[in-house]
């Protein structure tokens, strides 16, 4: 995504550039004083995450004790009128900025990720916080595929057999009490395998949120697998959210932490683009990104752009959560 940094908190004017710069290699290599400049102020930014692994940067392949457990059993009630996009395209085509901002970035370094074990915590507004394990909690959820359109905001899209369980079942097991609101989920924090969380001027770790009457909407998926297998880790293993009514960038890859609170979280892109991304981020063709149009997308692996739906199609769920918010800006 094209962005542009909003404030000056901890960084010198100069820095405050669009994203492609402050995030491409190119600007990495040469930009030894932003990097010394990142080093200097890393002790005292993040300092309330924790750093969810000490594990060595590189692993050798962990054995995924849930492989047996697929495919998952077909939802046939969630399917496109599109053909699924080839695997190998939706493996190796990503956004996943802690592994870099290139598209093939990920694929190749997304492997340094321990997932083994995966602990998931829930947090903050809940009967009792608790934490529970990765290979324990897939056991307790509902298991399903289903086949959903993803549509970045970047305009293209794809659709993709995923493999996981509603958020609701997830909702349910976490316990909110009634005054929560929001569920906030935030990725891994670990600059051993993402040197680009070293960059203290992005409000890592990546951070997104709903509202709980979307999560316990019916669309709204955690992805454990795609393609009827466990999910390769670029694509956010062990477990990612799919809101495929939104634009992708909602979707939070590589999930330890379940918040629950009243209050609105400001989510990784409203914290480095808050003129161009906010927090509902419904997809809707007539509502153009401030620096592009939204109208069509191109779909991955068919050399052809198609025209983008409300909702990505999925208005028949999920408009209703929107009728009584028409002041807010639901479409970016
Ligand atoms: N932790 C994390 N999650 C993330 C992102 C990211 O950079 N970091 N990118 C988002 C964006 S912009 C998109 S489009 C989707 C891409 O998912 P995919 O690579 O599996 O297609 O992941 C989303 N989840
Ligand atoms: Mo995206």
């Amino acid at each position: 995504m094209l962005i542009r940094t909003r404030r000056g908190w901890e960084i010198p004017e100069r820095l405050v550039v669009p994203e492609e710069l402050v995030m491409s290699r190119r600007r990495l290599l040469k930009g030894a004083g932003a990097l010394a400049l990142a080093g200097a102020v890393a002790a005292c930014d993040n300092s309330n995450e924790t750093q969810n692994s000490a594990a060595p940067a590189r692993q050798t392949a962990e054995s995924d004790p849930t492989a047996s457990l697929y495919p998952f059993k077909h939802n046939a009630a969630y399917t496109v009128d599109r053909a699924i996009t080839p695997e190998s395209i939706v493996a190796s085509y990503n956004n996943y900025y802690e592994f870099g901002v290139e598209k093939d970035d990920p694929v190749h370094n997304a492997g340094r990720l321990p997932i083994r074990p995966w602990e998931i915590s829930f947090e903050g507004m809940v009967e009792k916080p608790f934490k529970t394990d990765f290979d324990t909690l897939i056991k307790a959820m509902p298991l399903e595929e289903r086949v959903y359109r993803h549509r970045c905001v970047e305009a293209w899209s794809f659709v993709a057999p995923w493999s996981g369980f509603a958020m609701k079942a997830l909702m349910d097991y976490a316990k909110p009490v009634s005054g929560a609101k929001y569920v906030v989920m935030k990725s891994w924090l670990n600059t051993d395998v993402a040197p680009a969380q070293n960059m203290v001027w992005v409000p890592w770790p990546y951070t997104e949120g709903l509202t709980l009457e979307e999560a316990n909407n019916e669309l709204a998926f955690m992805v454990t697998g795609a393609y009827a297998k466990p999910l390769p880790k670029q694509n956010g293993a062990p477990l990612r959210l799919v809101t495929p009514w939104k634009y992708g960038f909602k979707s939070t890859k590589g999930i330890p932490r379940f918040i629950f609170t009243d209050e609105r979280p400001k989510t990784y892109w409203m914290a480095l683009g808050p003129d161009e991304y906010g927090f509902w981020a419904n997809v809707n063709p007539a509502v153009p990104h401030p620096r592009w149009s939204q109208s069509s997308e191109e779909v991955l692996g068919t050399g052809e752009r198609v025209p983008t739906q409300l909702y990505n199609g999925y208005g028949a769920q999920v408009a209703s959560l929107y009728s009584n918010l028409k002041d807010e800006r639901l479409y970016m």
